[in-house]
């Protein structure tokens, strides 16, 4: 199994929730993952709309971005062996619904609200990772971390 990078974002409903958020990010030490770096951040309307471009057209992508620039969030960028579906697993279903009676114990089982304030993203694919670490960390190299600090974090 492949040391990766994914990236992992509080959405605003759960930074709103000082508890909630604290509660994320002790899942996030509590599954192994390492915090390789962490900010805060507000989006205006045309960064959601730039993010979640794959889903214009879609009937719930002007409540999608609307939310996702009403507040700030919380980014992250975690290291563990598999990340990208780790995290994925960790969130649960992207429907609150399904979430919550199929995955009571997960992220979005435990705190999301609806569809939409589902509390969590996390990347779908290590190519959706690599875009998506781009967006929130433009000053950060996959390539250079890779490089330079994947051998320490092995040793
Ligand atoms: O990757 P993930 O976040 O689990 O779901 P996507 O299908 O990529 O949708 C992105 C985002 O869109 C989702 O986290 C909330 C929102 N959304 C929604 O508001 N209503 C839906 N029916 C489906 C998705
Ligand atoms: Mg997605």
């Amino acid at each position: 199994k492949a040391l990766q990078l994914t990236l992992a974002v509080v959405k605003p409903d759960g930074v709103a929730h000082p508890l909630v958020l604290e509660a994320l990010h002790q899942k996030i030490l509590d599954n192994s993952f390492v915090i390789v770096k962490c900010k805060d951040l507000a989006w205006k309307k045309q960064d959601s709309e730039k993010f979640y471009v794959e889903h214009a057209g879609r009937f719930f992508y002007q409540r999608l971005v609307e939310f996702m620039s009403s507040g700030p969030m919380r980014a992250y960028i975690l290291a563990r062996e598999d990340a990208v579906s780790h995290w994925r697993e960790l969130m649960g279903p992207t429907k609150v619904f399904r979430a919550i009676y199929t995955s009571p114990a997960s992220l979005r089982g435990q705190f999301g609200l609806t569809d939409t304030r589902n509390t969590t993203h996390g990347s779908d694919s290590m190519e959706s990772a690599r875009r998506e670490i781009g967006f929130f960390f433009p000053e950060f190299s996959v390539e250079a971390w890779m490089q330079q600090e994947e051998p320490a974090f092995r040793a």
